[in-house]
């Protein structure tokens, strides 16, 4: 009884969803069609055309980024994330097939990993299965033209980064400088405790220490 139950539990696992081809590399950095609608359980059949592609997990948010399988020790890996890894071609007769098995209904992205000798990702070689209507194949194809790696912010962050290191060091090499010329023969903190206190002597031999670190 309980056997027969386990196997009614079972049987849709084994129940075959739709084959649905798409094109990988046939013309230029494209998926053909770059964007399907699938039902759990339905087979994207890729065929791998040259030269050298791949078909790997991203997010709509960062599609050139591989996606991190986070879930953590409870996490069946019914979700693990899909990578084909590089798929050599060198004849346009012959594609290789890679299948992936669609695993939800929700929206799924997925981008070409290949960099060299360009980056097919910026390039635009995108895929995504059932978009909806707010994230969309065209907007992620636009995130992945943009550069792929996130949003606007991000790269605002990695700017400001190199910004606030710069006027720490002008301001050392400035102290540096003043020091030089307070003692108007190259030793400046000597010079400059001859008419000038020891609270200054301290602060220019201080600034001296810097530079020199
Ligand atoms: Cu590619």
């Amino acid at each position: 009884m309980k056997f027969a139950l386990a196997l009614v539990t079972l049987l849709p696992l084994f129940v075959k969803g739709a084959d649905i081809p798409v094109a990988v590399g046939q013309t230029g950095l494209t998926f053909e069609p770059s964007s399907v609608t699938a039902a759990e359980g339905d087979v994207i059949v890729f065929s791998f055309y040259p030269k050298n592609h791949t078909v790997t997990q991203s997010s709509f948010a960062a599609p050139c980024t591989k996606l991190v399988d986070d879930d953590g020790p409870d996490d069946d890996d019914d979700d693990a994330v899909a990578d084909s890894g590089f798929v050599p071609v060198t004849d346009a007769s012959t594609p290789t097939v890679w299948n992936y098995t669609v695993t939800s209904d929700d929206p799924t992205w997925f981008y070409c990993a290949q960099a060299s000798p360009v980056n097919h990702c910026t390039g635009g070689m995108v895929f995504a299965i059932n978009p909806s209507a707010e994230r969309t194949f065209e907007a992620f194809q636009q995130n992945a033209r943009n550069g792929g790696t996130g949003s606007s912010s991000t790269t605002g962050t990695g700017t400001a980064s190199p910004t606030n290191t710069s006027p720490g060091s002008s301001t050392t090499s400035s102290q540096a400088t003043n020091t030089a010329a307070a003692g108007g023969n190259g030793n400046g903190a000597v010079s400059v405790a001859a008419s000038g206190g020891a609270a200054s002597l301290l602060a220019i031999a201080g600034a001296v220490a810097a530079f020199a670190l």
